[in-house]
């Protein structure tokens, strides 16, 4: 028997579990960026996603109920073509999901990690997701074979970009795209807080992972495949200059700063239709 007592949402008293493969699933997508698309006509082309960006397969009880956070500040038009891709992306591989945009206020030095950090505690204090992606706004997947549910170790999923060749730049690269259950997080202390600007904190990750006792898993470059929209470096995230220096010290550092000591203001919570919008304030560099 492979249903089991509904846990009180709308779905009916007993639902099957869906497949172990989605049957949905169809390889290679191809990925464009076509011009006057509007976020009116994604949620048009998803009618099924509810409130703060939510779904759950109508069909079947998921298997798995994926977060994705995805840290962001001025980049409304990549966000625009990951909810494009990403919206019918998870639908095909039948997971429970929701959408978490952190984005930060002001315009002081942008900090991606600590934004994650914050993503990772509001969106707990949510629902109990089993997997949390973080997910760079300007990376669209271009396999949905390359499935958004966690692996027994952290997983970075990007090991193939276009801007690499569809190749790993190094193998301790953890950046992009990467894939954390709530206790692999926590047992890496989270992300580093005191990463501003561009550049480091997603090797100081890779190196946490390690350090915390685990491995980096990668699904094969076949399938972690993904397309950067193309940017330049943006306002207010100058690459960081003591990246190296603060990266040589992450061992002795990353018991003391993390998940530990964040610290942050929310600003607003917002429920819209494709994703939940969290505007947060992070402060500044100490
Ligand atoms: N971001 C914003 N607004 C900004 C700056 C950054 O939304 O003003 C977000 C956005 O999600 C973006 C991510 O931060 O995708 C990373 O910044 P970006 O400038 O796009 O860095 P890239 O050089 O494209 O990315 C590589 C890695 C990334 C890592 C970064 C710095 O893919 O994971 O964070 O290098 O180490």
């Amino acid at each position: 028997n492979l249903s089991h007592p509904s846990r009180g949402h709308s779905h009916g008293d007993e639902m099957p579990y869906c497949p172990k493969t989605s049957p949905l699933i169809g390889g290679p997508i191809h990925v464009s960026f076509p011009s006057g698309l509007t976020l009116a006509e994604v949620q048009r082309k998803n009618p099924l996603v509810v409130r703060g960006g939510r779904y759950r397969p109508p069909e079947c009880e998921a298997r798995h109920k994926t977060a994705i956070i995805i840290p962001h500040r001025n980049r409304e038009h990549h966000l625009k073509f990951l909810l494009y891709y990403l919206h019918p992306f998870l639908q095909r591989q039948q997971l429970s999901y929701g959408i978490y945009v952190i984005h930060q206020a002001g315009n002081y030095t942008f900090n991606r990690a600590k934004l994650m950090n914050v993503g990772f505690r509001e969106a707990m204090r949510e629902e109990d997701w089993d997997c949390l992606f973080f997910h760079d706004v300007d990376l669209i997947p271009e396999d949905d074979r390359n499935l958004y549910v966690c692996d027994a170790n952290p997983k970075h999923a990007a090991i193939a970009m276009d801007k690499f060749g569809y190749k790993l730049p190094y193998k301790m690269y953890f950046g992009g795209v990467s894939a954390l259950s709530p206790l692999h997080y926590l047992k890496m202390n989270g992300f580093p807080n005191n990463y501003w600007g561009w550049g480091g904190e997603d090797d100081d990750i890779g190196v946490r992972v390690s350090l915390a006792g685990m491995y980096i898993s990668r699904p094969s470059l076949k399938v972690g495949r993904y397309k950067m929209i193309k940017h330049k470096l943006d306002k207010g995230n100058d690459i960081n200059p003591k990246r190296f220096n603060m990266l040589a010290k992450t061992r002795q550092t990353w018991k003391m700063d993390g998940m530990n000591t964040v610290e942050y203001e929310i600003v607003s919570r917002d429920y819209l239709p494709l994703y939940t919008n969290i505007t947060v304030n992070i402060g500044t560099e100490s």
